[in-house]
């Protein structure tokens, strides 16, 4: 199991408040606990308007590298910061994310082949968000097809097949375990990832919901996830 630790993530209160004081200490506490607690990469996401995206995710960056030798996963919807935010990183990179949708692949996916990263790829397409397993598994070969014949390895594409709210669209569930088993098996080495915890959206107790998630998920063959790696109990059903 890839562990990718969640927490520098500007869109979180505290978060985004310590980026926008540039309060180096937070962040750096929160890179060192994440890696003591099993974290493989560290996801860094500023969270913050376009305007303010690149210096905030540079910043981030290099903050979290003075803290940890932990390989990092930069996180962003915007091709420039990510492409700035390579830059900076140091060691092996992972983008996360291209879709399969034209314009974002077309930058996404070359930038992450001459950087040598792992890449995710989201199931989204120019036709938008898949609901069917057919259509995750259909959209998850246009983004494997794309980036091997940009040079990426089938061992180095995570697929996201994109969790969604359970309490709003409980049929989603099942197609989402069956797509993971699909794309695992249909196109082996290529793994598998989640952010788990969109899938307790609204709901009560969620931590218990994200880590059912994962113990039903790791049993249809994903292989890697977005978590918090300091939440124990998350941690005891993944070991
Ligand atoms: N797939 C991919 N990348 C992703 C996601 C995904 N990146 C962002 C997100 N989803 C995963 N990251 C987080 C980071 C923090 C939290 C949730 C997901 C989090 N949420 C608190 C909660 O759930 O209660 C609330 C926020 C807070 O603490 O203030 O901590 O799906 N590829």
């Amino acid at each position: 199991m890839l562990i990718i630790g969640e927490q520098i993530n500007g869109t979180r209160k505290k978060v985004g408040e310590a980026i926008r004081a540039r309060d180096a200490q937070f962040i750096a506490d929160l890179a060192k606990a994440q890696a003591a607690a099993g974290a493989d990469r560290l996801d860094i996401n500023a969270g913050t308007p376009p305007d303010r995206e690149i210096d905030d995710i540079q910043w981030l960056i290099e903050t979290v590298q003075g803290a940890t030798d932990t390989p990092l996963c930069l996180d962003s919807p915007n091709p420039k910061a990510l492409q700035e935010g390579l830059k900076a990183a140091k060691g092996r990179g992972m983008v996360n994310s291209t879709t399969a949708e034209s314009e974002r692949a077309k930058e996404v996916i070359p930038m992450a082949a001459e950087n040598n990263c792992l890449l995710i790829g989201l199931t989204i397409s120019d036709k938008g968000m898949p609901s069917t397993t057919e259509e995750r598994v259909e959209i998850a070969g246009q983004i494997i097809e794309q980036a091997k014949a940009a040079g990426i390895a089938a061992e180095d594409i995570y697929i996201d097949p994109l969790v969604r709210g359970i309490a709003t669209e409980p049929e989603q569930g099942v197609a989402l375990l069956d797509a993971t088993r699909q794309i695992r098996e249909k196109y082996d080495p290529v793994h598998v990832v989640y952010g788990l915890s969109n899938i307790s959206f609204g709901l009560p107790a969620r931590s218990v919901m994200n880590r059912t998630l994962l113990a039903m998920a790791m049993s249809h063959g994903l292989d890697a996830a977005i978590i918090n790696p300091t939440d124990r109990n998350m941690m005891a059903v993944l070991r």
